[in-house]
């Protein structure tokens, strides 16, 4: 079964992954990988260490000749900051005067900064806040982007975009699909589903950094052709909702997670919400509308998975708010570190990946995932047998 570790800190020489229960037998596109990673490093918005930045994802370890070997797959991203950090992140020599320089005592309100140090008993809040940072999901990309193409090889396509920036809501049409969506987001630097908004957007961005201030947003993610029977209705934990649920509020400054249509199907009558059934003899069972958002009873229902997330805007305030020094304990302004005024654009891409990864997960949870030519001959017989049910 699928899993993955991370390692690394935001300002550190490298971040690392292991990817393990990936099948032997997937050629793995590394340009299609690297492309992720390029499209989360851009995005209107971002600050200025991306300029520093040129995420290219180095694989050492189970893969021969472009081809998945069923080992861990270990994976490397440089941090090419880490030349201007040296001496204060260096991983192994001794602490020099210069350790202290970018020392960090006031803590951001909204960040992990102090209870992080509280947990930890770091004096120094740089030791937290190097590895809460949101540079590790680059690795995450990286590594959702392989579970992609596991996933595209299964009939399994799936993509994540932005559908609020502030309060600026750009819904895609009802009738959208995976593939006009990767295709509509291109057209723009928000990741927005069409350009109608972009200019007032652009100026809502630009305005809010001038003042200092960042912004959130509403990431969605859709994905198509997912079979049914995916999770299980037998025991909370093995309920796939949840579990896609936890994966995309454990990205970074992720407030809330909607599954279909979430907190606004509370608001509607039954007969609104629950989606009819239906069946044809060539395409099976399928349902009338979609507003549970693929999912019933924890389990995939064949219907396109809806995934919505929402971001909060980033605590890294250049116009900081009210904190109090760990050292002196006096009341202070934050620490003010160089910082994104939004990072929806990435986050989108970040959320796309981790809902892969528990796709992926689900499926060679479900099957065997030794082999990839036997795990698509056993999804093809089961896809055939759910449709003659
Ligand atoms: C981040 C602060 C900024 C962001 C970073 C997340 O980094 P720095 O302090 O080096 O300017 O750029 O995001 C990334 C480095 C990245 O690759 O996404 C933070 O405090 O979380």
């Amino acid at each position: 079964m699928i899993d993955y570790v991370t390692a690394g800190e935001s300002h550190g020489p490298q971040l690392t992954g292991i990817l393990t229960g990936v099948p032997a037998g997937l050629k793995l596109d590394i340009n299609a990988i690297n492309a992720g990673l390029a499209a989360r490093q851009g995005g209107f918005g971002r600050g200025n260490r991306q300029q520093i930045e040129h995420d290219e994802v180095i694989v050492t370890g189970g893969l021969r000749h472009g081809m998945t070997l069923g080992s861990p797959i270990a994976l490397t991203i440089q941090n090419r900051d880490h030349a201007h950090w040296h001496a204060i992140m260096d991983p192994v020599s001794p602490a020099t005067a210069d350790n202290t320089l970018r020392r960090v005592t006031r803590p951001r309100p909204g960040h992990a900064d102090l209870v992080g140090g509280m947990k930890y008993g770091h004096r120094d809040l740089r030791n937290v806040l190097e590895r809460s940072s949101a540079r590790e999901t680059a690795m995450r990309v990286a590594i959702g982007q392989i579970c992609k193409q596991l996933l595209a090889q299964l009939g399994i396509d799936l993509v994540g975009y932005v559908q609020q920036i502030g309060a600026v809501k750009v819904l895609a049409a009802a009738d959208a699909t995976v593939a006009t969506l990767t295709q509509a987001i291109t057209q723009n630097d928000l990741r927005l589903p069409d350009n109608t908004k972009v200019d007032e957007i652009h100026e809502l961005i630009t305005a809010t950094k001038k003042a200092g201030d960042t912004l959130g947003g509403v990431i969605r993610v859709v994905a198509e052709n997912v079979p049914a029977g995916l999770g299980s209705y037998t025991n909370w934990q093995t309920k796939l909702d949840g579990q896609l649920a936890a994966a995309v509020m454990g990205v970074n400054a992720i407030k809330g997670v909607e599954i279909g249509d979430g907190f606004d199907a509370a608001a509607h009558y039954g007969s609104q919400v629950m989606d009819e059934i239906d069946w044809h003899a060539d395409t099976g069972w399928s349902r009338l509308t979609n507003h549970l958002g693929g999912f019933e009873g924890g389990m995939t229902n064949g219907m396109p998975i809806i995934v919505k997330a929402a971001m909060k805007p980033i605590p890294t305030l250049y116009k900081p708010l009210q904190s109090v020094d760990i050292q002196t304990k006096e009341v202070k302004k934050a620490s003010v570190e160089r910082s994104d005024t939004t990072a929806i654009v990435p986050a989108s891409i970040v959320v796309e990946s981790v809902v892969a990864i528990e796709l992926a997960r689900a499926i060679t949870a479900t099957f065997d995932g030794s082999n990839l030519a036997r795990l698509q001959a056993m999804l093809t017989e089961y896809r055939t047998e759910l449709r003659d049910y």
